[in-house]
């Protein structure tokens, strides 16, 4: 089947999202850069680090050999970090968590940023760049509530901690890949942001998604190898493409709840709610009932105004206004 490539949110996707039970979303580095965290693939500043590449640095084999220079490696990282607050990508998709039956976050990404932005049970696949582990009895602390010492010790057994990520040669947290795969296996709608989905074994969810049954859907302003295989991309930054997204899916939230008390509601309210949407939802869908046919006028009139494409019909006042 072809790659849909669209810049606006196209209705089948939109028709998906509205039927999905189980949306499974994976993030990687792009998700969080324009909150000006660099990527490791697309042009960053950290792709080198004071003459080694971030794979020599960022590897299992680099603990073994040079703990304090991976401790100042990732003291650097965290220095940067430290000013990074979450973008409306982040808040989009906190904001989807309630919005489905089974809704799963699963993020490469080490910065916090899904939790900062509200998201709870972010499944951390390559770890947290906030946490300290010990290498002998694996107790976790928050570096934030440790005092100094590089690398530091352990309070509960003495030994050495090293930060708590998932290095290149390292095995992924069982339990939370064990997680993240089973979830990616019966979710709906699979949706990747800003990953060059080549890091394995991560790059796999969305493949093996795909195999279940899912639809694919990809956001991110490059190809990627996924791109042959998922069923939309959108090729946008993911600050910008999925509070559209999400807008869309919270109107969706609303057809489905709110329809029957919107057939209830006064002309007024009909119409201040038309406002609302339009103006919230540049690139939504609305659909809105209304009895009267005072509510459906000012439907009307809200939807010229705003360029929506209105059809009423007795009962109904129902539109779908494109992005711009
Ligand atoms: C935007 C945007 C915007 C920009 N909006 N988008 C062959 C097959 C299978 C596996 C392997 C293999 N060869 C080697 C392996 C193993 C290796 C691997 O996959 N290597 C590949 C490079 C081939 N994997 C591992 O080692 C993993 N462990 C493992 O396999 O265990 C089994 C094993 C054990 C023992 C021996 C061998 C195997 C562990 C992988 C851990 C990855 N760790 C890192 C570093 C974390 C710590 C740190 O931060 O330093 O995780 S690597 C780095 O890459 C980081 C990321 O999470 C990960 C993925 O990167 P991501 O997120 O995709 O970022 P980028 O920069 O690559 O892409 C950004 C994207 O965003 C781009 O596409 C842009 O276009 C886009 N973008 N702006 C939306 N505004
Ligand atoms: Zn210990």
């Amino acid at each position: 089947m072809p790659v849909k490539q669209e810049q606006n949110i196209d209705a089948e996707l939109r028709e998906r999202l509205r039927s999905a039970r189980g949306v499974f979303v994976l993030t990687g580095a792009g998700v969080s850069a324009e909150s000006g965290v660099p990527t490791f693939r697309g042009g960053g500043n950290t792709a080198v680090w004071k003459g080694l590449p971030f794979d020599v640095i960022s590897s299992a084999g680099m603990v073994a050999r040079d703990l304090p220079a991976v401790w100042e490696w990732f003291d650097y990282r965290r220095g940067v970090l430290r000013h990074c607050q979450p973008n409306p990508a982040h808040a989009a998709l906190a904001r989807w968590q309630d919005r489905f039956e089974r809704f799963t976050l699963a993020t490469q990404n080490i910065d916090g940023l899904h939790a900062a932005a509200g998201s709870r049970g972010v499944l951390e696949l390559h770890g947290n760049v906030w946490r300290a582990r010990c290498v002998a009895c694996g107790g976790r602390e928050d570096i934030r509530e440790m005092n100094g010492g590089r690398p530091p010790a352990c309070r509960a057994c003495g030994e050495w901690m090293r930060p708590d990520v998932v290095l290149f040669g390292e095995m992924l947290p069982v339990d939370v890949w064990e997680e993240a795969a089973g979830r990616a296996c019966a979710c709906d709608v699979c949706l990747v942001v800003g990953t060059s989905a080549i890091v394995y074994p991560a790059a796999g969810l969305p493949v093996a998604a795909r195999r279940a049954g899912a639809y694919l859907v990809e956001v991110n302003p490059e190809p990627t190898p996924l791109s042959e295989i998922c069923d939309a991309t959108i090729r946008r930054r993911a600050g910008e493409a999925l509070p559209r997204l999400a807008i869309a899916a919270v109107l969706m939230g609303f057809n489905r709840n709110l329809l029957v008390q919107m057939q209830q509601a006064t002309p007024a309210t009909l119409g201040l709610a038309g406002t609302l949407a339009v103006l919230l939802c540049y690139g939504g869908h609305l659909r809105v009932v209304g009895e009267s046919s005072a509510a459906r006028l000012r439907m009307g009139a809200v939807g010229s105004l705003f360029g929506l494409a209105s059809t009423p019909q007795p009962g109904t006042c129902a539109g779908s206004i494109l992005w711009a």
